[in-house]
């Protein structure tokens, strides 16, 4: 199965999120639209692995105080456009914390630098010409929980099932 761990976005980021959306269909930008369920930031792609009770146990592993973190910018790789983040040294040391451990205990993942960003909007196609949106509705929200995704194709796009998470005190 393919697996990923991510954090998991409150309805504030999601709203903000959909708003920066609406603002690119306005200007008539085709693609992708990511749908507000599916919307998360990716700690660690682990991609397919058979044994997800395994990494659940090496996420019990994962100790953090909560903190928190505030989207305030949109920004694009190529043509997959993201809204981000206030650099947050806890969100880099979780992700860290967690790639650490992931990498010790030998379970493959995606050792790409770990970027945050949600995804947004894949495959964007400026019909109208090239007009970004630039404002965002700064949100934020308390990461106080990590959580082990699985991702099937759907009819539609993209399923995320949340199969077990780890919540901070
Ligand atoms: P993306 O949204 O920037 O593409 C599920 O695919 C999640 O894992 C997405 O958030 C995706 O990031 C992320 N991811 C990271 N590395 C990946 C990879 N090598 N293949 C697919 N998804 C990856």
């Amino acid at each position: 199965m393919r697996l990923f761990i991510a954090i998991q976005l409150n309805d504030a980021l999601k709203r903000s999120a959909r708003e920066v959306q609406t603002d690119f269909r306005r200007l008539h930008v085709k693609g992708n639209y990511i749908p507000p369920e599916n919307l998360h930031i990716t700690l660690a792609f682990i991609g397919e692995f058979g044994d997800p009770d395994r990494i659940l146990e090496l996420m019990e592993g994962v100790v953090f105080q909560p903190f928190t973190i505030t989207m305030d910018r949109i920004g694009c790789f190529d043509t997959l456009w993201w809204t981000g983040f206030t650099q947050s040294s806890g969100l880099e040391s979780l992700a860290g914390q967690v790639r650490h451990i992931l990498a010790d205990t030998k379970v493959p993942y995606d050792r790409s630098r770990f970027k945050p960003h949600v995804t947004i909007l894949r495959k964007a196609e400026f019909t109208h010409g090239r007009i970004e949106p630039v404002t965002i509705h700064p949100a934020s929200m308390t990461v106080d929980k990590i959580s082990l995704m699985q991702s099937t194709q759907g009819k539609n796009g993209r399923i995320y099932t949340e199969l077990g998470s780890v919540i901070m005190q």
